[in-house]
């Protein structure tokens, strides 16, 4: 994927399809003169020579709301360099501009795999056990803030307004306001925002607390992610609420608002729709004859639950020995983050309950849990999702989850399969619909994987349609588009006031939400 979000490279690698762009360039409009959007992430991939976008959907609805506003999409470039970039790198591909930072082993180190990863991402995720957190990490993290701040002001137009995406980038508009940036700037938090007293454990955190109030508007995964955020600026810091979304403290001002993140809907159902003939899926639909599939897909994060959710597979096979042979569990798990201890440990520990489940339960011609570790197109994905009868989606704690919601959208509306998922994944908020399981109790898990090969065609259409309508209306370029409209109102500098009005149909839905 290209934004890093995901962490998993070249995840759901598709063309940009042009209709889609179309219809997307309609739902922004561009008026002459309108402000340029300048997006900035962790990662940046500049699409390749042939011009083919590799993209997922957050990724394409990214790039389609740079191509309507002629945009910059500014980050790293994930390269390591000797030295440190001073100037960016400018590609030029069409309608966007792509400017990218290589960073040294030592900003990759500090910023990327200690601070970021290491100190921010267990905290947020609330595995305070997990969280490492060291004065030089910190240091690497302010010090490549501040270096991309250096680098993007070069760039920026008065007019432009900015959107800074996830935990990585948090100080970043501090870092800009002090180069005297006065540009609209929002920011979009990908994954949970923890409860006060948990991110109060970080050392620093109000410093992390005080530079949010530099944004003009944040975004988050849930309603409950902008309560917790709203309540560590006020209860940490002092500052005052002003009602409905805002937060105020020593003449500066933020609001703080949940926009759930949508998937694009249409295109993974239409592709799930013609993955048949391809070969993998063909092999898997043959390889398991007469059994159940029940899938499970996720980054190797020990946010996941992974081990967890083997476990309660196993559970599964002992309550109800009848289903033994009769079912195959999928977990596709492509590695991640393989430079910092804590995957490492996953890893080992994976494989260790996988050997010890398949090795107990295992039978000659049936290994009960297959796993893999390869990234796969979204084609392959969808289809995959498409032959599973349960898509068991349980990570102990997740930002939104769009792997949940790529299932709902893959299936067949006439035999659809069911959502198992975690009450702790953002995503549970919008699809009351699947089976909320509490991930931590296996025995519950179990149950609800009985409850899903038993369900009727009736309860399993009834259910999968609701969950459809929702996902179709809230899609990736709702999420977009929302976002960017508010940005345009609460934004200070009047800037981004030459953009264009979203569709009605954005502009309605967010209210409903709102
Ligand atoms: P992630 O933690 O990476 O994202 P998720 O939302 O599930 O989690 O997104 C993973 C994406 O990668 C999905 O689109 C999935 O299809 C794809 N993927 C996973 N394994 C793959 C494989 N083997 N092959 C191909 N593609 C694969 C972070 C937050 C989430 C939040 C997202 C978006 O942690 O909570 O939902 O950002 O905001």
């Amino acid at each position: 994927m290209i934004l890093n979000p995901t962490g998993v490279q070249g995840a759901g690698l598709r063309e940009l399809d042009r209709t889609q762009r179309g219809a997307f360039a309609n739902k922004v409009l561009v008026r002459p003169g309108a402000a340029r959007l300048v997006v900035v992430s962790n990662r940046v991939t500049i699409p390749d020579a042939s011009g083919k976008a590799v993209a997922g959907g957050l990724a394409v609805a990214l790039k389609e709301a740079l191509e309507a506003h002629k945009g910059l999409w500014f980050g790293w470039s994930g390269r390591v360099a000797v030295r440190p970039s001073t100037q960016p790198q400018i590609t030029d591909k069409g309608a966007v501009q792509y400017a990218v930072m290589d960073l040294t082993a030592q900003d990759r180190q500090e910023y990327y795999s200690g601070f970021a990863n290491r100190a921010l991402w267990p905290i947020m995720h609330y595995r305070i056990g997990l969280s490492e957190f060291s004065r030089a990490d910190y240091a690497g993290y302010q010090r490549v803030n501040r270096a991309f701040a250096h680098a993007l002001t070069q760039l920026l137009r008065p007019d432009d307004f900015i959107w800074v995406h996830d935990y990585h980038l948090m100080p970043l508009a501090s870092e800009l306001r002090a180069l005297g940036v006065t540009n609209s700037i929002g920011y979009f938090h990908h994954i949970p925002w923890p409860a006060p007293e948990v991110l109060g454990v970080l050392p620093g955190c109000s410093k992390l607390l005080r530079v949010m109030l530099d944004y003009d508007l944040i975004g988050t995964q849930t309603e409950r992610d902008a309560d917790n955020l709203r309540r560590g600026l006020i209860e940490e810091l002092g500052a005052f609420a002003i009602r409905p979304l805002g937060v105020a403290l020593d003449g500066k001002r933020t609001r703080v608002k949940a926009f759930p993140i949508g998937i694009d809907y249409d295109a993974l159902a239409s592709a799930a729709e013609k993955s048949g003939a391809h070969r993998l899926v063909r092999q898997t639909r043959r390889s398991l004859g007469e059994r159940s599939l029940i899938m499970s897909v996720d980054r190797l994060d020990y946010s996941k639950g992974i081990p967890e959710r083997m476990e309660a597979f196993e559970r599964f096979l002992l309550a109800n020995p009848d289903q033994c042979g009769r079912v195959t569990f999928l977990q596709i798990a492509p590695t991640s983050r393989s430079e910092v201890p804590e995957y490492a440990l996953l890893s080992r520990a994976v494989n260790q309950t996988l050997g010890r489940i398949n090795g107990d339960k295992g039978e000659p011609g049936w290994i009960p849990i297959q796993y893999v570790t390869s990234a796969y197109s979204r084609n392959v994905l969808a289809g995959l999702f498409r032959i599973a009868r349960v898509g068991l989606v349980t990570p102990l704690r997740d930002g939104m989850n769009l792997v949940a919601k790529e299932f709902v959208a893959a299936q067949n509306p006439k035999d659809p399969g069911v959502l198992i998922l975690s009450r702790f994944a953002g995503v549970a908020q919008q699809l009351p619909q699947a089976l909320i399981v509490n991930p931590n109790d296996k025995f519950e898990v179990a149950d609800a994987i009985r409850r899903a090969l038993d369900m009727s065609l009736e309860e399993r259409c009834a259910r999968w349609s609701a969950m459809a309508g929702t996902l179709r209306r809230w899609d990736v370029r709702w999420w977009a588009s929302a976002f960017l409209r508010d940005l345009r109102q609460y934004g200070q500098n009047g800037a981004a006031q030459h953009v264009a009005e979203p569709d009605q149909d954005a502009a309605s839905s967010q209210s409903a939400k709102s």
